[in-house]
């Protein structure tokens, strides 16, 4: 690949970091950059909390915990114990060292810095080198639509449990939301040699990424690929809370629906081996397919999916298609 090819990404959640880890091994640093969804974010404690850019912070630099993929390693609870005593909000556990990012984001957002430089110090802080940009420095929140009223992202997901009955999501603050510069540079650039939708939500990590204005346009208008890794594998639901959430959408899981879901976006998706069936209902979409493992268990799985990535899209031509 000649020097300058660049690989820009789109991710939330954890099966996101994943594959964003995989691409930091085979890249090098300059070809990678990452567009972080901040729908997940809210307000806490009085502190600015952004689980999306935390989880690729804490993934890529080592220090996630890994058996939640969120929050930090080798963690210590004294404050959520603390807390508990003087009888404040703990649904929300932070960790002693995950504290300290929140605490350190929200002196440097409340002494006039954008997230978007925030989140560059807090990634030289923890030697990241791959450059990770917010969706916007404005803010944009995943709402979830219930019978009792609009809930937080947070509030519905962490601290009611995923309980109550959705009939829709929407993006609060959507319509002033700017796209940071970072993320604007990144989809422009014209190094691209793919845009890569990793193994996110659609729902629920991908489309408050998409719903910042102009964003999907400019992704529409790259001549680079756009290519997503399917986030379901084996007509298995997404797994957990979130599969509830989906059927209570109504929207179409299994990688059919994937496909159907990004048909008007992507140029090709790619399946696991598990889904090899589907690969000509996908193309009747005008989709590509690309057919690998995507189950990422461990590093070399990672790295592998990350290498498979780059090598299908080459073979992908992109289509500059009219602003949508
Ligand atoms: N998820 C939980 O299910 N319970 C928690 O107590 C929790 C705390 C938490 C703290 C920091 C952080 O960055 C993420 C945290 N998450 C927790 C995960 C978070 O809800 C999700 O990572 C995203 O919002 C969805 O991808």
């Amino acid at each position: 690949m000649s020097a300058q090819q660049t690989y820009t990404v789109l991710s939330g959640g954890v099966g996101g970091a994943k594959l964003v880890l995989g691409l930091q091994e085979v890249l090098r640093n300059e070809q990678l950059d990452v567009i972080a969804n901040t729908g997940d974010d809210f307000r806490h404690l009085g502190l600015t909390i952004c689980p999306d850019i935390d989880t690729l912070l804490y993934t890529l630099s080592g220090n996630a915990n890994p058996e939640t993929g969120w929050g930090r390693r080798d963690e210590r609870w004294v404050f959520m114990e603390t807390l508990e005593q003087l009888g404040g909000e703990t649904w929300f556990r932070l960790g002693d060292r995950d504290l300290a990012t929140h605490i350190t984001r929200q002196a440097l957002l409340d002494s006039g810095l954008t997230l978007s430089e925030v989140t560059r110090q807090l990634a030289t802080a923890l030697r990241v080198d791959t450059r990770i940009h917010p969706m916007s420095d404005d803010p944009l929140r995943t709402r979830v639509v219930t019978a009792d009223g609009e809930l937080e992202f947070q509030d519905y997901f962490v601290r009611q449990r995923a309980e109550p009955v959705a009939t829709g999501i929407h993006f609060a603050g959507a319509d002033g939301a700017a796209m940071a510069p970072g993320a604007a540079a990144a989809l422009t650039s014209a190094d691209n040699a793919a845009i890569i939708i990793s193994p996110s939500n659609p729902w629920l990590s991908i489309a408050p990424i998409l719903a910042v204005p102009g964003l999907q346009s400019t992704l529409l208008n790259s001549s680079a690929p756009t290519i997503a890794v399917s986030p379901v594998v084996a007509g298995k639901a997404i797994k957990g809370p979130t599969a509830k959430l989906m059927r209570e959408l109504g929207v179409r899981d299994g990688v059919l629906g994937i496909a159907e879901h990004y048909a008007g976006i992507i140029d090709a998706l790619i399946i696991d081996r598990q889904d090899a069936e589907y690969e000509e209902a996908i193309k009747a979409l005008g989709l590509r397919v690309g057919i690998t493992d995507t189950v990422m268990k461990d590093l070399s799985d990672k790295t592998a999916l990350a290498q498979f990535v780059i090598e299908f899209a080459a073979t992908v031509a992109g289509r500059a298609r009219g602003a949508a």
